[in-house]
């Protein structure tokens, strides 16, 4: 009650942050995007973590709200980030919640709030539950974004329940692996099926993967052995603010 409170007040100053992580080509390393990820810091509180903030705000009725701030600050930066000579390889993916999937709107609402922005340079990532609430609208959403340009990802996939007939008829390009196939695949049989599973659904439906929660260097070198060629995690790097993304990615400028 109180947090929700804080959070509109945080909308209203415009107090909120967008970090940026790096997504890296496997095994090259080279950057080929980034994820935005919403940060709030409170004066009292500190930082309050998204996974807190983020179903707050849904059960609140402010995601859309806080889902519009997100667009137009991506579209800002992007624009700040060319004044200084800075173009992000690849795509921006953005993160979209349920409710703003489920609004009719949502794709002439993310043409006209990135205006400045092509299409191509967007990524949107959804969960696998969001996409299985009702697949057959999300069939016409998905439609309807990437016939406007926009690519789009299956976010924590593999936690949810998708069939392949669903999958194929979504207009998704990319399947995320969700962390909690990752954290342990060095050891664990089980995720390594798992995954090698997931990578040849992938192929089948002519879909790309990247996975995340890439730690560590024997993480991401079996993952490429298993053909998975895009990775998003602390080896590679944080998500960082703007400025010091651009100063840790620079020599791509
Ligand atoms: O950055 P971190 O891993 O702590 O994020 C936790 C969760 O919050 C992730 O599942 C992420 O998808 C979600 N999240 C972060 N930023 C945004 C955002 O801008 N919009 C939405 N809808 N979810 C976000
Ligand atoms: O939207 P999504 O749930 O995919 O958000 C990714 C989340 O995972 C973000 O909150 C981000 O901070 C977090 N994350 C990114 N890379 C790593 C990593 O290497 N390890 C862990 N534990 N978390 C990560
Ligand atoms: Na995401
Ligand atoms: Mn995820």
């Amino acid at each position: 009650q109180q947090m929700a409170e804080r959070l509109t007040k945080a909308l209203d100053r415009g107090e909120l942050l967008l970090y940026y992580q790096p997504q890296v080509d496997l095994p090259s390393g080279r950057l080929i995007g980034a994820e935005a990820l919403c940060r709030w810091h409170d004066d009292e509180w500190g930082w309050v973590s998204p996974a807190e903030f983020i179903p707050l705000a849904e059960r609140r009725g402010l995601i859309r709200r806080l889902g519009t701030w997100v667009l137009s600050e991506v579209a800002r930066q992007l624009l700040a980030w060319r004044q200084i000579g800075f173009t992000l390889p690849g795509r921006l993916s953005i993160n979209i919640s349920a409710q703003q999937f489920a609004d009719p709107d949502l794709a002439s609402h993310i043409t006209s709030l990135l205006a400045t922005v092509p299409p191509s340079a967007i990524g949107l990532e959804l969960t696998e539950s969001d996409f299985m609430r009702d697949p057959e609208q999300a069939i016409g959403i998905t439609q309807t974004l990437h016939n406007s340009g926009f690519s789009l990802s299956i976010d924590d996939f593999g936690t949810g329940y998708s069939s392949l007939s669903y999958l194929r008829r979504f207009s998704a390009d990319t399947l995320k692996i969700d962390i909690s196939f990752v954290r342990d695949i060095l050891t664990s049989h089980h995720d390594q099926v798992i995954v090698q599973t997931i990578i040849a659904m992938a192929v089948a439906l002519g879909m790309g993967t990247i996975a995340e929660g890439v730690e560590t260097q024997g993480q991401a070198e079996l993952l490429a052995s298993m053909g998975c060629h895009q990775a998003q995690g602390y080896l590679h790097g944080r998500p960082l603010p703007a400025s010091a993304f651009t100063e840790a990615w620079g020599e791509h400028m």
